[in-house]
């Protein structure tokens, strides 16, 4: 509270229902109270900001700019369109929304903010059965019991494949940073098709896939992914001494094989990784390091001024594991290059360099020209602009010092945490603690860097709501970045939306970004809690609407086909679905039989899905059209068990059920 301006008190004591967060999300004083402190001056044109909390752990104050106004004071109406999607009509973009501690991932049409679709990925989801039958298991992965490894999750950051630098609609990647597991969606059936658990990976932190080849000009598409570790954890082996010595504790930084989904490399680092970002030409990928130090406690790794940006040079670390310099970690083959500082300090044979960024940075994202990196400063109120090409011209040794590649330290205001781009050369990046996004030109950023005092880079400040996370403009991740929207994942909504007790939703807002200033148009309140997304206009994805059933070795193709087979104690009972029946639908199991059970829809009629609910069997899919699903247990329980269809599908659909009869 000390840290808080008298004005932000007194409007505390104000509030009334608006109410005020002073503890949420603290990280202590010395994190210059990183808590939702701020009134809501949306729809008020009198009324300014609160009085900012002094930047206490950083040297740089506030930036004087500021201009906060309502948006319906501002005489500007957005050149976007309505977000308003009237009945029958379709949204203009695609959202891709990670789903954080929910662990699925989400599909959001913009501009009206509808969710139209959630695919569990890590974690089970009842609706479609994922983590009942045996193909999302095997996806998932099992015990030697048969037993899921893990039914929760987190994920945070979500990329799609690329192929010319801009999407190809194959893929989509997201972290499951709980358990440290890639989840990859296959984007023409939006289900998730394979999950790699990382190896001595703890914090799964930053994402990205890469958008070329550093060498081959003719792979011009995504062939990695690359993974950063957050938390530092002992990796050489795991001993009494080791768990107990954090001097012994490291972080390594993955690179995955975007088709097969198995680890490449993995590189040993110092620091950590937090965000992770790659280069349009395929040869730098970078991730932000916000503790440099080492430390395993707030005041460790927030006691250096600088942190980093660390930046790896792909061809040559591939190059050094076709040369054979690498190790290992533990018992796996995965060949482990060594990035560490004391090991790369000649840039001729350097595989990674270490940028400096003020204290703490958060996110590092890509310009859509290709040309720079920008890390958000989180405890700096700065965004540090670095260009990619000073870096290779430090790897070629045409650049003295390393620090000579940062070309532009931005003040935004406070909390700076991650910045998107319009491809008009403009950079818009949230202000966790101001609860503002700043819109900001990057030439001219870098002008003022290079001593131009009569710049003003900072080009407009709009209040959201509240406590921003991470922003996306439409297709910013790729050279079409067309700065038509932008999306804003706001961590706290409060007084946005009906009170609903005291788990609120988050509250992902739609920007306007055509003009010279943004325009908030739109609040959309969300199930917590995405962190990132991306938008891109719906011709880029094309999914398919129904399966092939020559992709289901399973597949039963016909009433024919269907029926009961024996083989000892295990039975299996091929069933097809077409509505409104269930064939066959009665069949005859014994007490101790494992039954599988394999069941077709072979409707062909799009959106036409059946479900499977077994009671007290604690069993239920859906079978979409044309595909094929199984499930195995164990039939312990003797008596009349009624499967039937649990998604609505005919007029006829509540006598859509059939009897498994298990005989005692
Ligand atoms: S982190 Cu969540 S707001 Cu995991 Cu991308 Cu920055
Ligand atoms: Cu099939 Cu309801
Ligand atoms: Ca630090």
């Amino acid at each position: 509270m000390s840290l808080l301006g008298k004005k932000a008190l007194d409007v505390a004591a104000n509030l009334g229902r608006r109410r005020f967060l002073n503890s949420a999300a603290a990280l202590g004083a010395v994190t210059v109270g990183l808590a939702a402190c701020k009134e809501n001056t949306q729809g008020s044109a009198a009324s300014a900001p609160a009085a900012a909390p002094a930047p206490a752990a950083s040297p740089k104050t506030a930036p004087k700019t500021e201009i906060t106004a309502a948006p319906e004071t501002r005489g500007f109406v957005g050149g976007a369109g309505s977000t308003e999607i009237h009945p029958g009509q379709l949204d203009t973009h695609y959202g891709v929304w990670s789903g954080g501690h929910t662990g699925d991932a989400r599909i959001l049409g913009i501009p009206s903010g509808r969710e139209l679709h959630r695919i569990p990925g890590c974690c089970p989801d009842p609706m479609v059965g994922w983590g009942w039958t045996n193909e999302s298991k095997a996806v998932m992965g099992t015990k030697p019991d048969g037993t899921l490894e893990f039914t929760t999750g987190d994920t945070h950051h979500i990329h799609c494949s690329y192929k010319d630098g801009i999407y190809d609609g194959k893929y989509a990647w997201v972290n499951d940073k709980l358990n440290a597991r890639l989840v990859r969606i296959r984007m023409d059936y939006m289900v998730t098709d394979k999950i790699l658990k990382l190896p001595h990976v703890q914090g799964f932190h930053g994402i990205f896939p890469d958008k070329r080849d550093p060498v081959d000009p003719n792979i011009n598409y995504t062939t990695r992914v690359f993974c950063g570790q957050e938390f530092h954890v002992p990796l050489e082996k795991i001993d009494a001494k080791t768990v107990n010595d954090d001097a012994n504790y490291g972080c390594v930084f993955t690179c995955v094989d975007a088709e097969k989904m198995e680890v490449k490399w993995q590189a040993r680092i110092d620091g950590n990784c937090d965000l992770v970002a790659t280069s349009f030409d395929g040869k730098l990928a970078g991730t932000n390091q916000y503790n440099t130090e080492n430390g395993v406690t707030y005041p460790d790794m927030m006691s250096a001024e600088v942190d980093a940006c660390l930046i790896f040079n792909v061809a040559r670390i591939e190059q050094a594991i076709k040369d054979g310099k690498f190790t290992h970690l533990g018992n796996n083959k995965i060949p482990v290059v060594d990035c560490r500082l004391d090991a790369n300090k000649d840039p001729k044979t350097a595989l990674a360099v270490r940028v400096p960024v003020p204290k703490n940075p958060h996110g590092v994202n890509a310009t859509p020209d290709g040309k720079y990196f920008v890390c958000s400063g989180k405890l700096s109120p700065t965004c540090t602009v670095i260009e990619l090409q000073k870096v290779l011209d430090w790897f070629d040794g045409n650049l003295d010092d390393i620090a000579k590649a940062v070309v532009a330290e931005v003040e935004v205001g406070l909390g700076p945490l991650h910045t998107t781009f319009d491809g008009r050369g403009n950079a818009y990046t949230t202000l966790f603690l101001d609860s503002q996004v700043c819109k900001w030109n990057i030439d001219k950023a870098i002008k003022k860097y290079a001593g131009d005092k009569s710049v003003n880079p900072i080009i407009d400040k709009i209040d959201v709501m509240y406590q921003p996370g991470h922003i996306n403009a439409t297709h910013a991740e790729t050279i079409e970045a067309d700065g038509v929207w932008m999306g804003v994942g706001n961590k706290f909504s409060k007084d946005r939306f009906l009170p609903i007790g005291p788990l609120h939703p988050e509250n992902d807002q739609l920007l306007d970004i055509t003009g010279e200033r943004m325009v908030l148009v739109h609040d959309t309140p969300v199930r917590g809690e995405p962190h990132d997304f991306v938008i891109f206009k719906r011709e880029w994805l094309n999914p398919k609407q129904v399966y092939d059933m020559d992709d289901f070795p399973l597949a039963v193709h016909s009433a024919e086909e269907a029926g009961v087979t024996r083989n000892g104690n295990k039975v299996t009972v091929r069933i097809v679905a077409f509505a409104p029946a269930y064939e066959p639908n009665v069949f005859n199991v014994k007490v101790g039989d494992e039954v599988t059970i394999i069941l077709t829809n072979i409707d062909r009629v799009e959106d036409l899905t059946h479900g499977f609910g077994l009671p007290d069997y604690n069993i239920q899919f859906l079978v979409n059209p044309q595909e094929t699903k199984s499930v195995t247990f164990k039939a312990d329980k003797p008596g009349v068990f009624w499967y039937y269809c649990t998604n609505f599908c005919h007029a006829l659909h509540l006598e859509m059920r059939g009897r498994m009869i298990v005989e005692p």
